[in-house]
């Protein structure tokens, strides 16, 4: 089929999913293992599976692992294994009509909650419609006499002493050993020996590991591994053996009484911590073609832009092994929704039940070790509303909150009991009617972007934890570039027009756009001015809710990462550019970070601390005119308390500026360490809005040259200018890559340097002939008041519906 993800090619490829596949492999076997099964992961969905033409099983559930014992039809010699999927258009059909089920927010296909299958498969509102049929998890015969079933860990800390318990269970008797290597090599062992009588019930083993070396999430330490062996023995013979790392830490969620309601906030080892991060959607349409170095390059990514948590959303994947185990290499906490969302499921359907339940054990069973996951969670905006909606009945609704306030929570907490379990994203506590509350619990606060509220009315909802918010923008040109050659863009042409699939999204970019900017004369300036309202209006909400640390405790962005080419709320787009935002997400997510922000009268200030220590720090400020002549400036030793916010006395225009217009001047922050001298945070504020301020048109001069480091070579571009430089966009035209830093202020006389790993065999020359600099003002707007005015009233009378409901969603 022709690349489903170019132009409109998508409405061709889809009738491919109405077919059935047939998947053979051939394989020769022999052994004399007492045990053989055949373990397939991944199968997605329907299948059946037949080994030497023999039926053995028929698969509905994509998330989970089938296990068959197979000794009796194996060949020695030549086999063949068939597994055939068939298409789930007359199975969504016919459950449909046996029962149907209402659709609550109108995303994928009618009869979807019936299957278990990844909701987003069938088109959401960032993905094409595009169901995979195919196995992309692992598929192996296993030979064995006895092997290990199930391995889960608990852990007691106490002061220098963590006793870590291996819940541990074999299929047949022997010896079994555990032992832990801590990061610098040291080993604890313990063993028993498994007698007939308990094989296949729960055995525990403890190990006292002194003077630990615990886990930490990024910014609060570093995120320490030790190596855990599990083997069954019989005599010198290893029967199975398991390898995992593993991480010494604790984790609770808070949500006790507090003045505002009930409190929603991690801690890590005792440490609150405000949770930084995004949404994570699958990387791909198609699952199966995501390796770990593209996931890495995602999971480093959030590390490196300060996240220290992401939340895997409902309506995807599980994720694969190696997702968690870079999360628990790069410090990241996971936030795992289980995979519901957005839909009433069956869950008054015995079958359905049953099948789940399976399901989660699998599911949790797999991930408990892992010490990245900060969180179970029962679904993404289940509970949001106050149920019943239109279609879906009331035995139903009910039946739907039992499972998410009571039955998935006992299931959860027994398989897994010192992890904490959150009903639903958002949700408040057991059976609160307002599932999105600023008082209690999380929300999803969607008032602006789907409600039009302008920026600001994120400074309106003061929320406890806030694990969706977000603003779309276009992804990078290169990006766009990979899904069409048309030669006239615009955001209705039809390639444009179908790689945005959040009904009116386009449009909605360009209202914000206008709100903040204008209307952009051309599609580039589009591009640019989206990514930089989205960054814009991330940190804004983000400055809001980290100053108020203590009532709000984490701000999770929608949505981190993108699974094709398209226009949508990622920061980091299909191909791994980022976006404006994800270069911004890095200041406004710094552990100790200047927030600034314009008044009616001045600057207010704040430092915030997220780190769990004191920290000394100086703090320099200068304001100076586009020209870069000094108009004011000092500096200020700051004591910051561990976890703390501190105010610092607001300051007047008129102390900044004098006689100067506050359009001609830019104030300029930079706060260090007083005792390393490394610089902490940094910041240039206009005191007008950007639409507002005498810009003027910089001349931007660079040096460029070749370095080589250990990612090969890198590509040097140093700046500068006389006259302030605003929102600089540096790239290597028609290239996908990322720069060190980008979409930054240069201040006057200021020099800057970024850089960027080129692609194997480009010469400096070649890059220097891509190379393009440019500013703010290089991107140009229509400056039509009028224009701008009717588009605005126009959008605003044909989205009331919405806004309306959107303004009743958070209270
Ligand atoms: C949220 C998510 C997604 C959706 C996003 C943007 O509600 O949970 O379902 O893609 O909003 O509309």
């Amino acid at each position: 089929i022709e690349d489903p993800y170019w132009g409109t090619n998508e409405e061709q490829a889809k009738k491919i999913a109405e077919q059935d596949f047939i998947f053979r492999r051939s394989f020769e076997w022999e052994g004399t293992s007492s045990h053989v099964d055949l373990v397939l992961n991944g199968v997605d969905t329907l299948a059946d599976i037949s080994l030497n033409g023999q039926r053995l099983l028929s698969t509905d559930n994509a998330f989970r692992t089938w296990r068959i014992p197979v000794k009796d039809y194996l060949n020695e010699g030549e086999n063949l294994l068939e597994v055939k999927i068939n298409a789930p258009h007359a199975y969504l059909k016919r459950k449909q009509e046996e029962r149907p089920i209402g659709m609550m927010l109108g995303f994928g296909t009618a009869g979807l909650p019936h299957l278990r299958k990844p909701q987003y498969s069938f088109g959401w509102d960032w993905g094409p419609s595009l169901p995979p049929a195919g196995i992309d998890g692992d598929v192996y015969l296993e030979a064995y006499e006895a092997r290990i079933e199930n391995l889960t860990l608990s852990q007691e800390h106490k002061k220098d002493q963590v006793t870590l318990c291996a819940h541990v269970k074999v299929s047949g008797p022997g010896l079994l050993v555990v032992k832990a290597t801590s990061p610098e090599g040291r080993t604890y062992t313990a063993q028993t020996e498994i007698s007939a009588a308990h094989v296949f019930s729960q055995t525990d083993i403890s190990l006292s590991i002194t003077d630990p070396v615990l886990w930490w999430c990024s910014g609060m330490g570093e995120p320490a591994l030790y190596q855990l062996d599990v083997a069954l023995l019989k005599e010198d013979t290893v029967l199975d053996e398991i390898s995992r790392s593993i991480g010494l830490r604790t984790i609770e969620l808070d949500t006790g009484k507090d003045p505002y309601g009930h409190q929603f906030r991690f801690k890590i080892n005792g440490e609150p911590i405000f949770a930084k991060g995004a949404d994570w959607i699958p990387a791909d349409s198609f699952i199966g073609r995501v390796t770990r170095e593209k996931l890495e390059s995602l999971i480093k990514a959030a590390r490196d832009a300060n996240m220290n948590m992401l939340r895997v959303w409902g309506g995807g994947y599980y994720e694969s092994d190696d997702f968690y185990d870079l999360c628990d290499r790069y410090g990241i906490l996971v936030w795992q929704d289980f995979c519901f969302a957005c839909n009433p499921y069956p869950l008054d359907e015995a079958p359905f039940l049953e099948n789940v339940a399976k399901e989660v054990a699998d599911q949790v069973n797999r991930l408990q070790t892992h010490p990245s996951l900060a969180l179970w969670c029962g679904n993404n905006e289940i509970l949001m509303f106050d149920l019943p909606l239109p279609g879906i009945d009331r035995k139903l609704t009910k039946a739907v909150r039992q499972f998410f306030f009571v039955t998935l929570k006992e299931q959860v907490n027994a398989l897994d009991p010192e992890r904490p379990y959150w009903y639903g994203s958002p949700s408040g506590r057991a059976f609160s009617k307002n599932g999105n509350s600023l008082k209690e619990g999380d929300t999803h606060l969607w008032q602006v972007w789907h409600g039009l509220d302008p920026i600001e009315g994120y400074r309106k909802l003061p929320t406890r934890f806030c694990s969706e918010f977000g603003l779309e923008s276009f992804p990078s040109m290169a990006s766009i570039r990979d899904f069409t050659d048309a030669g006239d863009l615009s955001i209705s042409q039809p390639d444009i027009a179908n790689h945005q699939k959040s009904a009116g999204g386009n449009e909605k970019i360009l209202y914000y756009n206008i709100q903040r900017y204008g209307h952009p004369a051309d599609f580039e300036s589009m591009v640019y001015f989206s990514q930089l309202m989205q960054a814009d209006g991330m940190r804004y909400a983000v400055e809001y809710w980290r100053r108020n640390l203590g009532r709000c405790n984490g701000a999770l962005y929608w949505q981190f990462n993108d699974c094709w080419p398209v226009a949508s709320w990622a920061s980091v787009d299909y191909a791994g550019d980022y976006k404006a935002l994800q270069y911004h997400a890095r200041h406004f997510f710094a552990p100790t970070a200047i927030i600034a922000e314009t008044t009616k009268t001045g600057v207010d200030m704040w430092i915030v601390n997220d780190r769990p220590c004191k920290v000394q720090a100086d703090l320099r400020w200068k304001c100076v005119t586009m020209k870069g002549e000094k108009l004011s400036a000092g500096t200020r030793e700051l004591n910051l308390k561990k976890e703390s916010v501190l105010k610092l006395q607001s300051m007047s225009f008129e102390e900044l500026t004098g006689d100067v217009s506050q359009k001609d001047a830019v104030l300029i922050l930079e706060l260090s360490d007083a005792v390393s001298s490394q610089i902490l945070s940094t910041r240039q504020l206009l005191l007008v809005k950007d639409r507002d301020a005498a810009l003027p048109k910089p001349d931007i001069r660079c040096n460029t040259r070749m370095t080589a480091s250990d990612d090969g070579g890198r590509y040097e571009v140093t700046l500068f200018s006389d006259t302030f430089a605003h929102i600089v966009l540096v790239r290597l035209e028609g290239l996908h890559g990322n720069f060190s830093d980008n979409f930054f202020d240069l201040a006057p006389g200021q020099e800057k340097t970024v850089d960027i790993c080129l692609p194997e065999g480009m010469t400096k020359e070649e890059a220097d002939e891509k190379l393009q600099i440019r500013s703010f003002v290089d991107f140009p707007l229509k400056g039509d008041a009028e224009e701008e005015k009717a588009f605005t009233r126009k959008l605003m009378k044909d989205s009331l519906p919405m806004r309306v409901m959107m303004k009743l969603s958070s209270l």
